[in-house]
């Protein structure tokens, strides 16, 4: 049988009800270049310590699903010749009983993460709706865990490669509650306003918690929460950059044929290249900025 795996550390803090905040492993070996990764992999941890938690990133090793990767393990899965598969909830059994490694997602990592007693996760970009999910039925796994699972999600929304209006519906429809922190508009990622607006706003790590507890608490169903965090004012890409890029990575699927799985990091992978690097800059000050976020409502959620 499979049992998880939980870091020693994790485990104590768990024990302790210390705050413990949940990282994901797909945006390091899919969403991240190499090199990149494993810096952007330790600075996580470290901002997650310094705000006052126990950092727990989460993948799958030799199938076995760890909480908790030691900087050994984080190694393992930053480096692109172990060449890890990315991993949604379906695919953990066959993981699992294949023995393989692997990257989870934010619908694996939320699930692994409620499993072990951890229920507050960081992440970058949440999936959801594709762009023409009318005929390609591309909905994230992601949107589903979040529905049934009580976690919160800390991300800075949705890309502008999905389409944000259908997510939220899908959101809505799904009973998930979605918070702007200290904004009035669902962030799209790379850019810190969609066109769209956040049915609640919350404007300190104290009001998350409450409102995570009463969800918790004293609402039927095991839904999570999501708290979109826009990226950083000075990290924000140019709107013309952003633009330009979405419209070739979005003729680039066409025109390779990319779908499922792979179109997500076929994506990011466009935008770091063609923006020069701007794009990761982007995409690591906002995942370090939602990683502290997280650490401080855990720590205000901790007894
Ligand atoms: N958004 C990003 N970077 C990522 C991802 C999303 O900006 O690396 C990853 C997350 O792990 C997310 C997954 O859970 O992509 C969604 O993939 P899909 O759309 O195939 O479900
Ligand atoms: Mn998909």
């Amino acid at each position: 049988m499979t049992t998880t795996r939980i870091a020693e550390e994790v485990a104590d803090a768990l024990a302790e009800n210390r705050a413990v905040v949940a990282l994901e492993s797909t945006i390091l070996a899919h969403g991240l270049p190499p090199g990149r990764n494993r810096e952007v992999a330790g600075r996580l941890e470290a901002v997650v310590r310094a705000a006052g938690a126990v950092p727990a990133t989460i993948a799958v090793l030799s199938g076995v699903p760890v909480v908790g990767l030691s900087t050994n393990e984080l190694d393992r899965v930053c480096d692109p010749a172990n060449d890890l598969v990315k991993l949604s909830r379906r695919d953990l059994g066959p993981a699992y009983a294949l023995g393989r490694d692997g990257a989870t997602t934010v619908a694996s990592t939320a699930a692994l993460a409620d499993a072990a007693g951890v229920h507050v996760f960081a992440t970058g970009g949440l999936g959801g709706v594709h762009r023409g999910a009318h005929d390609s039925w591309d909905v994230s796994a992601d949107l589903d865990v979040l529905a049934t699972t009580p976690v919160l999600v800390v991300c800075s929304g949705v890309k502008s490669v999905l389409d944000i209006g259908a997510t939220l519906e899908l959101l809505e429809t799904r009973s998930v509650p979605v918070l702007g922190y200290r904004v009035d508009r669902f962030p799209a990622f790379y850019l810190r306003e969609s066109e769209f607006d956040v049915p609640w706003r919350v404007d300190d790590p104290k009001h998350v918690a409450a409102v995570v507890a009463a969800h918790r608490d004293r609402v039927p169903g095991r839904s999570g929460v999501l708290l979109a965090n826009p990226v950083p004012f000075e990290f924000e890409m140019d709107r013309d950059l952003h633009d330009r890029l979405l419209e070739d990575g979005l003729e680039l699927l066409r025109t390779r044929g990319v779908h499922g799985k792979n179109v997500t990091p076929v994506l990011l992978e466009h935008f770091h290249g063609a923006s020069g690097g701007v794009s990761l800059d982007t995409n690591e000050a906002l995942v370090m900025s939602n990683a502290r976020l997280a650490a401080e409502v855990a720590v205000e959620l901790a007894p």
